[in-house]
């Protein structure tokens, strides 16, 4: 992409709303644009960080068996009449009247529509396991939307369901999704750590959340220091998942609601830790409390009716990017992890016009097969340096006059600020490698 053609709207004065970091940075380096309270239109730069992060979300979900789906936006009440969750609800929940006085709602979540597809379709056990996963806007009428995308109205969620036949399969379907998460935030370049959790209004006895570190998280967290050094992406294709939930629950981490001042005690003092966190995950095992409610029954292997068992599976895709750049950012701006960014380098021509600068800069364009972002803009120098700190792109590739004549480029590092002079086969191969 071509910067003096984007649709990139920088700007330069901090939104008096924006009270954090991230809220601040995104709407600086023009990723997201707010439309109403807690309401953001994505534009390209933040959208091809979403779209980064709902790939990997979606690859881990398909390489833990998940299956992808699509339902609706809007759902019916009935549904939700169902369950009882249609009172419990409250305010939360945007409710819609149809032109045929039909009462409808903004799915929060999708418990009961997806309970509601299974007892349409699956009759037996020998169907299960199942999990139905999709990514899709969610809408909460939160009473306080604040920090940008992370506390949204409307955000994206890839929310997964499991279905099993007994418990024990419902516990499998449980660590099998808590893999995923922890290889998805491990990809995503980010240190997710699992807490026990409560379950809220989602209901079921046993929870996690996933909490990514930012001193400006909502959650006071405590954790184990050793979760820092474990590598979920190393079991391969065939994890050992009850070594691995075995494993993963022996290390001690909580946030302040669940805080166990004892158990606290038995952590050694040096490998203790403590901070502030974002959650970007939840995971539920909540049994037959749907099934139950909404009456869903198939018949078992001794030819008798059951109800199967369920837990739900959420990711805050959208509030990632924000728990993003509150863990990776400087004074100058955001420093995208490289698994996320929204192109892999920047391409600064410091004198456009410059015949050898031009040349060089086009010809790195090319070969980074749209993975850059080309700053042919007639600016100064100092306004592309600063606008390629802002916009943290993993890798700067800086084309001057002399350097060009000398088939020389720099390379910088934006994490680091580490800047050498290279051939441009040399910035190359970094970039993509
Ligand atoms: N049905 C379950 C799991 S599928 C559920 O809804 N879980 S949740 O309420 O915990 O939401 C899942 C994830 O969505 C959260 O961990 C959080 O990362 C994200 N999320 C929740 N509310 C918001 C919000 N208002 N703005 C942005 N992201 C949110």
């Amino acid at each position: 992409m071509y910067l003096s053609r984007a649709f990139i709207p920088t700007i330069k004065e901090i939104p008096s709303e924006a009270q954090i970091a991230s809220h601040r940075l995104m709407l600086r380096a023009g990723l997201v644009r707010q439309t109403s309270a807690g309401i953001y239109a994505w534009l390209p730069l933040g959208l091809r960080v979403l779209r980064n992060i709902e790939r990997i979300v979606r690859e881990e979900q398909n390489a833990a068996g998940a299956q992808e789906v699509l339902m609706p936006t809007i759902q019916p009440a009935e549904l939700w009449k169902e369950s009882g969750r249609y009172d419990d609800y409250g305010k939360e929940m945007l409710r819609i009247v149809d032109r045929h006085e039909r009462e409808m709602l903004y799915g929060p979540t999708n418990e009961e529509m997806i309970t509601d597809l299974f007892r349409q379709s699956v009759k037996s056990y020998r169907d299960l396991p199942i999990n139905l996963y999709h990514i899709q806007w969610k809408f909460r009428d939160e009473v306080r939307p604040r920090f940008g995308v992370m506390r949204g109205r409307e955000f994206l969620m890839k929310d997964a369901y499991s279905f099993d036949a007994d418990h024990a399969g419902a516990v499998r379907s449980y660590r099998a999704m808590m893999l995923a998460y922890m290889r998805t935030f491990q990809r995503l370049g980010l240190k997710a750590i699992p807490m026990v959790a409560d379950t809220g209004p989602i209901g079921g006895d046993l929870s996690h959340e996933f909490i990514v570190l930012a001193p400006t998280g909502e959650s006071q967290v405590y954790y184990d220091a050793s979760f820092e050094g474990v590598d979920y992406l190393a079991g391969g294709n065939s994890p050992d998942l009850d070594k691995f939930f075995a494993d993963i629950t022996s290390r001690y981490a909580a946030t302040d609601e669940k805080h166990d001042t004892a158990k606290w005690a038995e952590v050694p003092e040096a490998s203790r830790r403590e901070g502030r966190g974002i959650e970007v995950g939840h995971i539920f095992y909540f049994g037959t409390k749907y099934t139950k409610a909404m009456n869903v029954q198939i018949t078992g292997s001794d030819g008798k009716l059951f109800h199967p068992e369920m837990g739900s599976y959420g990711i805050g895709v959208s509030r990632l990017v924000g728990a993003a750049i509150e863990a990776s950012h400087d004074d100058a701006g955001i420093i995208w992890p490289d698994a996320i960014a929204p192109f892999k380098a920047a391409i600064l021509n410091l004198k456009n016009g410059d015949a050898a600068c031009d040349g060089l800069c086009l010809d790195l364009y090319g070969k980074l097969d749209g993975e850059a972002l080309y700053d042919d803009r007639a600016d100064r120098a100092g306004v592309k340096f600063n606008d390629a700190d802002l916009m943290g792109h993993p890798w700067q590739i800086i084309v001057g006059p002399r350097g060009a004549a000398a088939g020389k480029v720099e390379l910088k590092r934006r994490a680091t600020g580490e800047r050498a002079e290279v051939s441009p086969e040399d910035a190359l191969s970094k970039v993509l490698g």
